[in-house]
């Protein structure tokens, strides 16, 4: 029993000290120690022995035991310090390497286009006004004096929601101006920038969706010559000092008399470019004063009130801002195009 025990001893300590894990300990304990193990086995043994024998083969036994569990606790202890080690060169966190770089956006140039006439025009007292891009077309036709015949009311023209034409994508921020002059307290003086819709296939100068900002002034006696003297001080402030401008007759069914206003060509001065096709002029925008029908449908009186209207594309008008060549640019949104503005 004396070798037996020593035996075990000899063996079970081997055995720890060569456990790779602690279940793999776990297992060995058991072994050994377990209810069915070795050492318990040689226990169970004790009754067979003398009298005699039975104090010092006991002492034998218990010092065996301790030993073992002694070991059973140094190498737990020392899988659990390994494994803590493993741990924290696993999760090392090198806090020194450079981070991956946030790629930053960049304002689009429209809207810095979009924002300075926004400014031009708070200066000079007007109110920005935003509205639905879902419009009834009686605020984007009918009360703006387009009869039921007019060529932009066309389903090859606009984009309708439903078979009787009657709700539908704006083909113009106008429909704010009714709104306006429908709510608000007189005089007014606003301008109405946003999205419109017109079906039109993409090319060098189209798109179905562009983008418009529209204006109006009505107050009592408010003539052409109001009209002229604020779209020249727009030209001038977004174009710069001296920007000649030029008013020729035109047509529009919401307004009477209309005109369109032209900047002098900025590359030639007006002697002809390729970038005003040999005009020596660029349109910029239409205008007119606001026709007596639109502004009674609103329920204003044209014999105490009058008004000027205005109406301009975003997109080109921020291309000769910035002297942009292709509207494409203004779309695709490729950041190395924005970096630049
Ligand atoms: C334009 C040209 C001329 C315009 C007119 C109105 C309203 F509502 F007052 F009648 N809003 N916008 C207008 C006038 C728009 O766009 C080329």
């Amino acid at each position: 029993m004396k070798e037996q025990l020593a035996q075990i001893r000899t063996q079970a300590l081997a055995a720890f000290s060569s456990a790779g894990s602690p279940a793999a300990l776990e297992e060995l304990r058991v072994k050994y120690l377990g209810k069915k193990g070795e050492l318990t086995a040689v226990l169970k043994q004790m009754g067979r022995l003398s009298a005699q024998e039975r104090p010092a083969m006991g002492q034998l036994a218990n010092e065996v035991r301790a030993a073992l569990e002694d070991a059973i606790r140094a190498t737990s202890e020392k899988l659990a310090q390994a494994a803590l080690q493993q741990r924290l060169k696993e999760e090392t966190l090198d806090v020194t390497i450079p981070g991956t770089p946030v790629r930053q956006g960049h304002r689009h140039p429209m809207y810095i286009a979009l924002d300075e006439i926004k400014d031009i025009f708070v200066g000079m007292g007007f109110t920005v006004l935003d509205g639905p891009e879902v419009e009834l077309a009686s605020y984007n036709f009918d009360k703006l004096n387009a009869d039921e015949g007019h060529p932009s009311r066309d389903w090859s023209d606009t984009f309708y929601f439903d078979s009787d034409s009657r709700v539908m994508l704006r083909s113009q921020t106008s429909p704010m101006q009714v709104r306006a002059m429908e709510t608000l307290p007189l005089p007014i003086r606003i301008i109405a920038p946003g999205r419109v819709y017109r079906k039109d296939e993409v090319d060098a100068t189209h798109s179905p969706m562009f983008h418009q900002v529209e204006g109006m002034v009505i107050d009592k006696n408010v003539t052409m010559a109001d009209l002229k003297g604020t779209l020249n001080l727009l030209a001038e402030q977004l174009f710069g000092k001296g920007t000649v401008t030029r008013f020729r007759p035109h047509h529009f069914p919401f307004t009477e008399p209309s005109c369109e206003m032209d900047v002098q060509c900025h590359k030639c001065g007006g002697q002809g470019c390729p970038t005003c096709k040999g005009e020596g002029w660029i349109e910029l925008l239409g205008a007119g004063m606001i026709h007596p029908n639109v502004l009674r449908m609103s329920g204003i009186d044209p014999e105490v009130w009058s008004g000027w209207a205005f109406g301009m594309g975003l997109e080109r008008t921020a291309m000769r801002r910035f002297k942009i060549a292709d509207l494409r640019l203004i779309f695709e949104n490729d950041v190395r195009f924005l970096e630049q503005f």
